[in-house]
């Protein structure tokens, strides 16, 4: 699999940045009995992640946008390329001891995502693509999932939770969609519901309230790996609108209409 010089640095990126997550979540672990728990530690992980991701990339592309979930976004002269990270997206799983977390970094250019990287140190999985390139978990190529049916398909969302909104509207979604799918499954991390749907382990993914960084890697993942990423409307304003709907041709519809569908109770 050849890798073009961009997305070799992206890769080195990731690595390097997952290396120190790898490390720093061992001492978390050991931190889950103390009343205290992790919390600063985790935030100061996070921060130092992003701040290998940044050094790289800018070390790399020195005059490209960088729009990053700690820091926020700094821009730069070069005003067709941005780089979107998440350092650790699945922050809630890594604080619990839970290894589900990932390092996702994106390249946006002329507001079209153009290549991706998502790495989850605790599996050693390293997704990568590249616009028109095709989609690849280490050096296995990816393809969607080929079922049609809901009633064959496992579904990945994201629970809206403390300091959310929304709940009531998530759980007509979730009602719709829980009664036509064989099984329906929350990960707490948005990079990896996306990276497990291009790999074609879930068929399908849904989500509000999200935002570029949990998503940007991802929705090229599925892409490229054949399938298709939407808002919940059906539109590509998945920035703008935070929501993400993601699936092969026949499950992204149906799931689409499920989670459309009106429901019984109000929303809250
Ligand atoms: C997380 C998302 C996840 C969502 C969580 C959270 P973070 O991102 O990936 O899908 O359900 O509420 O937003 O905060 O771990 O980067």
């Amino acid at each position: 699999m050849a890798r073009s010089a961009l997305l070799h640095v992206m890769v080195q990126a990731a690595l390097k940045a997952g290396r120190s997550l790898s490390r720093d979540f061992g001492e978390v672990q050991n931190l889950q009995v103390s009343l205290k728990g992790p919390g600063d530690y985790v935030s100061q992980a996070d921060r130092k992640a992003e701040d290998i991701v940044r050094s790289e990339l800018m070390r790399a592309r020195p005059t490209y946008d960088f729009l990053g979930e700690e820091g926020g976004e700094t821009k730069g002269s070069d005003g067709a390329h941005r780089w979107i990270v998440d350092p650790l997206d699945g922050t809630t799983n890594f604080l619990h001891g839970i290894p589900i977390f990932g390092v996702s970094i994106a390249l946006e250019r002329n507001d079209e995502i153009v290549a991706g990287v998502i790495f989850n140190p605790a599996m050693d999985e390293l997704y990568t693509a590249e616009r028109g390139g095709g989609a690849f978990l280490n050096d296995r190529r990816l393809r969607v999932a080929a079922r049609r049916k809901l009633s064959d398909a496992v579904i990945a969302t994201g629970v809206p939770h403390l300091g959310r909104g929304h709940h009531g509207k998530f759980l007509i979604e979730l009602r719709n969609v829980m009664g036509e799918v064989a099984g329906v499954r929350r990960t707490g991390s948005a990079a990896l519901d996306l990276a497990f749907t291009a790999a074609g382990r879930f068929d399908g993914y849904w989500e509000k309230n999200i935002n570029a960084w949990d998503i940007a890697a991802g929705m090229l993942l599925v892409r490229e790996a054949g399938g298709f990423v939407t808002d919940l409307e059906g539109g590509n304003r998945m920035f703008e609108n935070g929501t993400v709907l993601a699936g092969n041709e026949y499950i992204h519809k149906a799931l689409k209409d499920a989670v459309q569908r009106p429901g019984l109770s109000p929303d809250k």
